[in-house]
């Protein structure tokens, strides 16, 4: 009898034991699911956001592209224009703001930049004198020493000629395909300002910035913006690439002149202005605008960038980039 209630004893153990561990295994299994559950609802939340800031950028380039369209003065584009004040819905975002959605958005006139690739001419062969002396002294003003600057030419065109024969201080196959990783020239026009960080020696100048925070690429343009300059949306550093008569101060005379009164032809500009080789390279109005947008919804930020091109009244979109 004795060992019959020992017998039942142990059996009634080990049958709680083994409850004791379903109910573990069970509670583990139990979290493990909750906790990818979980997971997966973050992650569906999160790239519902990342969507809807997607949409919001996007919808940052639509309003940008109906600034631009209600601008009935193709003949001169001015910095007092609502397109180069129109900012997109920061009123939105921010401290303080009630709404967590909306977009931020930046329109730039590409001609009020330095077409770059102009360096070298259509034939993909010879050099436009005019452009480099521009660049040149862009370069001066980031404080580039002469030298180095005439190897940052030289290496550039060499990068956007056809050719595979190396100027001077210049770099073709032989230099870029000895690099690890070994890589070739382009041969052809930078289809982004990005590319200038593969061409020998310019991703350190690249970095030089002036005191107000701007950088040479904010002075360079890959529209094909004909080499023309707007001088009514240049900045003083670009007015001054035009010539070394342009200094500081005439710069400063003009962003003084067209504030009172935008400008529509060579006029009431100063005399360096006048000179052929300045006048010619003139314009009063812009053919590319670039636009930024920001999209925010939450926490999540999305960018959208495109270039437009006005044609006859209307706007062709050239390029559209959404990351
Ligand atoms: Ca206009
Ligand atoms: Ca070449």
């Amino acid at each position: 009898m004795k060992t019959r209630s020992l017998q039942k004893r142990d059996q009634k153990g080990v049958a709680l034991l083994i409850s004791l561990m379903v109910i573990l295994v069970l509670a583990v299994l139990v979290h493990r699911f909750t906790y990818a559950t979980r997971i997966n609802l973050v992650s569906a939340a999160n790239l519902r956001d990342l969507f809807q800031a997607e949409c919001m950028a996007i919808s940052g380039l639509e309003a940008a592209l109906a600034v631009l369209a209600a601008d009935d003065t193709p003949e001169v584009d001015h910095l007092g224009e609502p397109w180069a004040s129109f900012r997109g819905s920061p009123d939105l975002l921010g401290e303080g703001a009630q709404e967590e959605e909306g977009f931020l958005v930046q329109i730039r006139d590409e001609s009020s930049k330095i077409e770059i690739n102009r360096i070298v001419r259509q034939d993909g062969s010879t050099t436009d004198p005019l452009v480099r002396q521009q660049l040149d002294r862009l370069l001066e003003i980031f404080g580039v020493p002469s030298d180095m600057r005439d190897s940052l030419l030289d290496c550039l065109e060499d990068w956007i000629d056809r050719d595979d024969l190396q100027k001077l201080n210049g770099a073709e196959d032989q230099y870029y395909t000895s690099l690890d990783p070994p890589y070739r020239a382009a041969n052809r026009p930078l289809r982004a300002l990005g590319e200038l960080n593969l061409v020998k020696g310019w991703k350190e100048v690249l970095d030089l910035r002036l005191q107000d925070g701007s950088s040479i690429l904010d002075f360079l343009t890959i529209a094909p913006t004909g080499g023309r300059i707007n001088v009514n949306t240049a900045s003083p550093v670009v007015l001054r690439t035009l010539s070394p008569e342009i200094d500081e101060a005439i710069a400063e005379q003009v962003v003084t002149l067209r504030e009172e009164a935008p400008l529509s032809g060579p006029q009431l500009l100063p005399p360096q202005f006048k000179r052929r080789e300045v006048s010619s390279r003139l314009r009063y109005s812009g053919n590319y605008f670039s636009v930024k947008s920001i999209g925010v919804f939450r926490r999540a930020t999305s960018r959208a960038e495109m270039i437009v091109r006005r044609e006859q009244g209307d706007w062709a979109i050239v390029a559209r980039r959404i990351e």
